[in-house]
C-alpha cells in the first residue's frame, strides 16, 4: 500500500509542503505540542489504512512477546541499592502488556512503508521545528505495537528516544487510558521531587487523551511521564508507536530491549549511542 493510501491525503499531503492543508496541519500540531508535550491529528488514517494496518497487527497478536519480568520503575531498569526506598528508582510497578517488535512488521507491510515513507519525517521535523529527524536505529524496537489485552497495563514511565508518534488500531472498550504528565523531566534534570509526587498519586498534572482508532498522536516521551491504565474490557486495545530521534544511529539498552522485547539484536553488542545522561 502506498504511504499516500494509508493516511487522509486530502486533509495531511505530507509530501506537499507548500499546500494550505499541509501548513495548517503543521500549525495545529505545533500549537498543542509547546503547551503540553503531545499533540492530536484526529482521523490522519484512511480508513482502509486503518483497517489494513489493524489486520496486520492481528495477524502478529499471537507473537507478542509477554516479559515474565512484571514489576517495572519509571526507568524500565534495574533498582538502585544506593539511593532510599523511596527513590523513584526503588518504586516498582506492574507492567503486564506485550509487545509486537519491529522485526515482525517487515518491508511490505502498511506499518513498515508508512514509517520509512521520507515526508513523514519530513513533516514531523517541521511540527517540531528540527532541520531533520532519523528513524531511532534500533532495528528490534523502533515500531512496534502494544498489545493490551483486558487487565493489562504499562506503569509509569519514560521512553528512550525523544519523539514517537503512534497510531490507536482499536480501542479498549473501557480502561486502556493514555496519560501523561507534560515536561516531568528534562535533558539536565530529573525533577525527582516532582516524579515523587506524581508517583505517590497526586494527579494535578497528570492528563489524559481520549484517542479513538485512526487518530494520530505526536508525543515527547523522553521527558513526559507516561502510562497507559489497565484494559477493563475483552477487547485487546492495539497501538502501533513508530520512533523518531533527533540524532543518527540511537539505539535501546541492551538490557532494557532485552526485558521488554525479548531479543536483541547485532547493533545492541556495539557500543551506544545516546542522546543525554538521564537514568535511562
Ligand atoms: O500504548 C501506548 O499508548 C503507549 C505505549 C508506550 O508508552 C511505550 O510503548 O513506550
Ligand atoms: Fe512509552
Amino acid at each position: 500500500m502506498h504511504p499516500a493510501d494509508i493516511i487522509d491525503y486530502q486533509r495531511f499531503p505530507l509530501d506537499q509542503p507548500d499546500s494550505p492543508a499541509y501548513q495548517a496541519a503543521v500549525q495545529t500540531v505545533r500549537a498543542s505540542l509547546s503547551k503540553d508535550g503531545c499533540a492530536v491529528a484526529k482521523d490522519f488514517l484512511s480508513p482502509e489504512g486503518l483497517q489494513t494496518m489493524l489486520d496486520e497487527a492481528k495477524e502478529r497478536q499471537h507473537l507478542a512477546y509477554y516479559a515474565p519480568k512484571k514489576y517495572c520503575n519509571i526507568y524500565l531498569a534495574n533498582g538502585n541499592p544506593d539511593e532510599p526506598d523511596d527513590h523513584p528508582q526503588n518504586i516498582f510497578m506492574a507492567r503486564t502488556n506485550g509487545f509486537i517488535t519491529a522485526d515482525l512488521l517487515p518491508a511490505g507491510t502498511a506499518a513498515h512503508s508508512l514509517y520509512y515513507w521520507p515526508p513523514l519525517r519530513q513533516f514531523l521535523a517541521h511540527c517540531l521545528h528540527k532541520d531533520q529527524l532519523f528513524i531511532y536505529a534500533d532495528p528490534i524496537s523502533n515500531m512496534i505495537i502494544n498489545v493490551a489485552q483486558q487487565g493489562q497495563q504499562f506503569n509509569w514511565h519514560y521512553d528512550t528516544n525523544e519523539f514517537t508518534i503512534t497510531f490507536l488500531l482499536q480501542a479498549a472498550q473501557a480502561g486502556g487510558h493514555f496519560e501523561y504528565v507534560p515536561n516531568l523531566r528534562n535533558k539536565e534534570d530529573e525533577c525527582i521531587a516532582d516524579v515523587k509526587q506524581v508517583l505517590a498519586g497526586d494527579r494535578s498534572r497528570v492528563k489524559r487523551l481520549n484517542l479513538q482508532a485512526g487518530d494520530l498522536q505526536f508525543f515527547l516521551g523522553r521527558y513526559s511521564l507516561h502510562q497507559v491504565t489497565a484494559n477493563q474490557g475483552p477487547r485487546e486495545r492495539l497501538l502501533l508507536i513508530q520512533s523518531f530521534c533527533e540524532a543518527e544511529h540511537v539505539t535501546g539498552s541492551p538490557v532494557r530491549v532485552k526485558d521488554l522485547y525479548g531479543k536483541t539484536a547485532a547493533v545492541h553488542q556495539q557500543s551506544r549511542i545516546v542522546s543525554d545522561q538521564l537514568l535511562d
